[in-house]
C-alpha cells in the first residue's frame, strides 16, 4: 500500500541575519525570498512550498525578530510571531557564529510563553563558519530548554545537514492534503517577488542607513507585443540626500541596481525585461499607516 500523504506548515523564526531565507530557498531549490548580509531583509511572511512524493512541507519565512523602532518594525515582529500560529512545526534558527546573544535569549523566553504544545526545532546555522566549541556551547544552552525538540548544526550555505534538517522537520508532518500545487513553490505574486528582487538590489548596492529606508513599488507591469515585458518600478527612500545617493552620479548607482535585478526578473518572467526604476522621497514613509499599506506591509 502506498504510504499514506502527508503534510504542514513550518514556521522558520529567528533573530535577522541569522540565516532564514537563505535556508528556506535551499530547501525549496528556488530563490523565492530575497537574502542579504543586513540584518531585517524579509518583511513580510512568505511561503515556500516543498513538494515530495510522501509529503509536502510549507515553510513560512518571517521577519528577523528584534525591537521595533518605527511602525514598519512593530508590523514585523506582528508578522513573525503570528506565523507561530496554527503550524505543525517551528524551526528556530540561531547563528553559530553569534552565539545566544541577548535578542536570541529574548526570542527564546518568547517562544517558551508562545509555542503551546507546538514542537519546535533548533537549527545552529552558519556551521561552515564557525568552531567546534562554539557550535558545543550554542548546544548546551539550548538542551535546557525543554520545548526544544531537537537540536540541529546546519549551513544553509554549504548544504551541510539539511537533509537531516528536511527529514526531521518532515517527521512532525500529518496525514493531510496537498495545500499547493506541486509546481507551485510561493504565495507570493509575481509583482511582489519582482519589487523584492529590486529592494534586494538596492539592499546590497547602498551603504549606511539608506538600505533600511527603502521600499519598492511597481506601478506597472505591461506585455508588448514584441514578447518584452515592460515594467516600471519606484524606489521609496525617506530623505532628499538619499535619493541622491540612489540615482548615482550620471545615474550610475540607479543602473547598477536595475542591471542586477533585471536578469532574475526576466528569469521569473522567462521573457526579456524592460525596467525602469524611479526614486522618490516619501519622508518618514516607515511610521505611515498608509505607506506602509501601499507597500504590501499590510495589517490586516
Ligand atoms: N557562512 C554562512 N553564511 C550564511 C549561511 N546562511 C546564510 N548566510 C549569510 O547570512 C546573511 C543573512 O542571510 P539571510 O538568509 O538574509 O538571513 P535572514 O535570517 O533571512 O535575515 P532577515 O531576513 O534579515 O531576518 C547572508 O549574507 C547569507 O549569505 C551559512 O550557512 N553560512
Ligand atoms: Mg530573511
Amino acid at each position: 500500500m502506498a504510504k499514506e500523504f502527508k503534510s504542514g506548515f513550518i514556521t522558520i523564526i529567528g533573530s535577522p541575519n541569522v540565516g532564514k531565507s537563505t535556508l528556506m530557498n535551499l530547501l525549496v531549490g528556488q530563490k523565492i525570498s530575497i537574502v542579504s548580509e543586513r540584518a531585517q531583509t524579509t518583511r513580510n511572511r512568505i511561503a515556500g512550498v516543498v513538494t515530495r512524493k510522501d509529503y509536502q512541507i510549507v515553510f513560512l519565512d518571517t521577519p528577523g525578530v528584534t525591537g521595533a523602532k518605527n511602525r514598519l518594525g512593530e508590523y514585523m515582529l506582528k508578522v513573525a510571531y503570528e506565523s507561530l500560529n496554527d503550524v505543525e512545526c517551528v524551526l528556530f534558527m540561531l547563528d553559530a557564529v553569534k552565539g545566544v546573544r541577548e535578542m536570541d535569549e529574548a526570542l527564546i523566553e518568547n517562544l517558551r510563553g508562545r509555542v503551546g504544545s507546538t514542537p519546535v526545532v533548533a537549527a545552529i546555522n552558519k556551521t561552515d563558519a564557525a568552531t567546534f566549541d562554539g557550535i558545543e556551547t550554542i548546544r548546551e544552552r539550548l538542551e535546557k530548554e525543554d520545548f526544544i525538540k531537537r537540536i540541529i548544526p546546519i549551513s544553509a550555505e554549504t548544504g551541510r545537514n539539511v537533509d537531516k534538517l528536511e527529514e526531521t522537520l518532515a517527521s512532525y508532518l500529518v496525514p493531510g492534503p496537498m495545500y499547493y500545487p506541486e509546481d507551485m513553490v510561493t504565495d507570493q505574486p509575481m509583482r511582489v517577488i519582482t519589487a523584492e528582487m529590486i529592494r534586494e538590489k538596492a539592499l546590497r548596492s547602498l551603504r549606511q542607513e539608506i538600505p533600511h529606508g527603502i521600499g519598492v513599488e511597481i506601478e506597472r507591469i505591461a506585455l508588448r507585443e514584441d514578447g518584452i515585458n515592460d515594467i516600471n518600478a519606484v524606489i521609496y527612500c525617506e530623505r532628499e540626500s538619499h535619493k541622491g545617493i540612489i540615482i548615482g552620479g550620471r545615474g550610475a548607482m540607479l543602473k547598477r541596481i536595475g542591471s542586477a535585478a533585471r536578469p532574475e526578473i526576466e528569469t521569473l518572467f522567462g521573457t526579456k525585461v524592460n525596467l525602469q526604476l524611479w526614486v522618490k522621497v516619501r519622508p518618514d514613509w516607515r511610521n505611515s499607516a498608509n505607506a506602509l499599506r501601499e507597500l504590501g506591509y499590510n495589517d490586516d
